[in-house]
């Protein structure tokens, strides 16, 4: 009995430590729930920057060119499944699509790494059974799109007035904000934008996505021509807007132009640009482009007049791969680093302003052109943002928030942000640039967005909350770039 009871005593011990194990185990933070615990405090931290300042108590007045369409909105893969396109063995870049297997091409080439393109289509067939297969796909979308009028659109919702420089149909016009006024010839064919959407891990024969994105094809008639141009150069001297945004010129790459055409028209909004008031801050929203001397045209003519450039990660290589006078770099890593973002970001920043100074060597007050003041860049996983000391743009912490957010709330197609919907992808702490010895610096749940001095500028870096469940990605740039914008002006 005795034996018995100590063996039981030992027993209980052993029993009630084990116990006491387990209970450990039971309370121990799980990981995930520290990771749930991290994300909600950022998202808060995020939201209570953005709030932190609102805009001006009055409207601030935004003009925003060029162009418009209706965008019809599949799911890629379903598309090319239904017009019985099978995949291809050799992705390839191609600077336009003139039949269906440079389409697949195309397409598997920018599918896989998860990487946003848009390609002009010349050959009008193929786009046209492209746009019948979509009309008849379950599930398909339509929604205004472009550029100009999706910025315009998130003006409008941030508080401002906006005209809108573009050839819609009377229907379109009819859908958007009363808070925009639209500038532009009316046609009855609008130009149509097929978005062939990509979710995170869709496949299509042996190619995987390594994110969710989007391939865009069009067959633009009304667009590369700047249509709207000369109207919007009209109303806008009225107008006298706070800010002057430029976007949508990609509709020129790769378009047939006859000579010297294209040339013509960029002088002309080059112009436009130049004239405008020296209050009136000038964005230029980049895009995706393939064709150089469009590019060289675009650096000549339009660049030298903005005072700020918006890009995503693929258009900032591309821009910087032009500058250096380098072969155009058409696909870059959908998903860079922090450090890597911000030594392209020095450099364009470097480059332009050097290009600035050397057309006006005296620095006088009727230089031609601006210096850049303002640069953002958005990527999947950070927003990161360069502004001037001293220039007219001003919050810019609370503008790369409201930038981060935006592209939580565009893609996961709701303005209410879900943490259970969203990651965080951006690593514990980054580095400042990539040479040796750099800084590092982590990122603070509390205090997600870092902003520091350096040469004459400040950068912030704010992360996002990538959205797990994808409603829409085409858009997201315009959207975040808008709601960037909104609150520095
Ligand atoms: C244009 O597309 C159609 C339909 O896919 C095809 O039959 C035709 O060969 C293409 N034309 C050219 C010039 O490639
Ligand atoms: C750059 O472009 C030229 C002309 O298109 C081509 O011959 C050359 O191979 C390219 N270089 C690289 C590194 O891609
Ligand atoms: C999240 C969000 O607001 N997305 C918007 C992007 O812009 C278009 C056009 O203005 C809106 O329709 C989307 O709702």
């Amino acid at each position: 009995m005795e034996r018995g009871s100590g063996f039981s005593f030992m027993k209980y011990a052993m029993v009630a430590s084990l116990a006491m194990v387990l209970l450990a185990y039971w309370f121990r933070p799980p990981r995930v729930s520290r990771l749930d615990n991290r994300l909600h405090m950022v998202l808060s931290s995020l939201l209570r920057a953005e709030g932190k300042v609102g805009i001006n108590n009055a409207r601030p007045r935004v003009a925003i060119g060029l162009g418009g369409c209706v965008d019809i909105i599949v799911d890629g893969v379903t598309l090319l499944n239904k017009i019985g396109l099978p995949p291809t063995d050799q992705p390839l870049h191609h600077d336009y699509i003139e039949n269906a297997d440079q389409l697949a091409q195309s397409f598997a080439y920018f599918f896989a790494p998860g990487a946003a393109a848009e390609r002009f289509v010349s050959n009008d067939t193929l786009f046209s059974q492209l746009v019948e297969a979509s009309r008849e796909l379950p599930g398909n979308r339509w929604s205004v799109g472009g550029n100009a009028p999706v910025m315009a659109g998130r003006l409008a919702v941030e508080g401002c007035d906006v005209l809108l420089g573009g050839s819609f149909s009377p229907e379109f016009a009819d859908v958007l904000s009363q808070h925009i006024t639209v500038t532009g010839n009316v046609v009855e064919e609008p130009d149509i934008h097929l978005i062939l959407e990509y979710p995170s891990g869709a496949s299509w024969g042996q190619y995987t996505a390594r994110r969710a994105n989007r391939y865009i094809v069009h067959s633009d008639d009304h667009n590369p021509y700047l249509a709207s141009l000369q109207d919007f150069a009209v109303k806008l001297q009225d107008f006298n807007p706070d800010l002057l945004v430029v976007g949508g010129l990609q509709m020129m790459d790769s378009f047939p132009f006859q000579q010297g055409e294209r040339e013509a028209l960029l002088s002309q909004l080059g112009h436009l640009l130049s004239s405008s008031s020296p209050r009136t801050g000038v964005h230029f929203e980049m895009a995706s482009f393939v064709d150089e001397g469009l590019m060289q045209d675009l650096m000549r003519l339009v660049v030298p007049h903005a005072d700020s450039l918006g890009m995503n990660e693929q258009e900032l290589p591309n821009l910087l791969s032009l500058l250096r006078g380098t072969n155009v770099t058409v696909l870059s890593d959908p998903n860079p680093r922090v450090a890597t973002v911000l030594d392209q970001m020095r450099e364009l920043y470097r480059l332009v302003n050097q290009h600035f100074r050397q057309t006006n060597p005296d620095g006088h007050a009727d230089a031609t052109g601006r210096p850049l003041t303002r640069l953002h860049v958005h990527t999947l996983a950070f927003q990161a943002m360069i502004v001037t000391h001293g220039s007219q743009w001003k919050n810019t912490m609370s503008a790369v928030a409201k930038a981060s957010l935006t592209a939580n709330r565009h893609v996961c197609g709701s303005p209410d942000i879900d943490p259970s919907k969203a990651r965080l992808i951006m690593d514990e702490s980054f580095s400042i640039s990539r040479q040796e010895g750099s800084q590092r610096i982590p990122l603070e749940e509390t205090r997600p967005v870092s902003c520091w001095d350096e040469d004459n500028y400040e950068i912030c870096v704010a992360p996002v909350l990538v959205c797990t469940e994808v409603y829409q990605t085409a858009g997201g740039g315009d959207n975040i770039s808008a709601a960037g914008l909104v609150l520095q002006i």
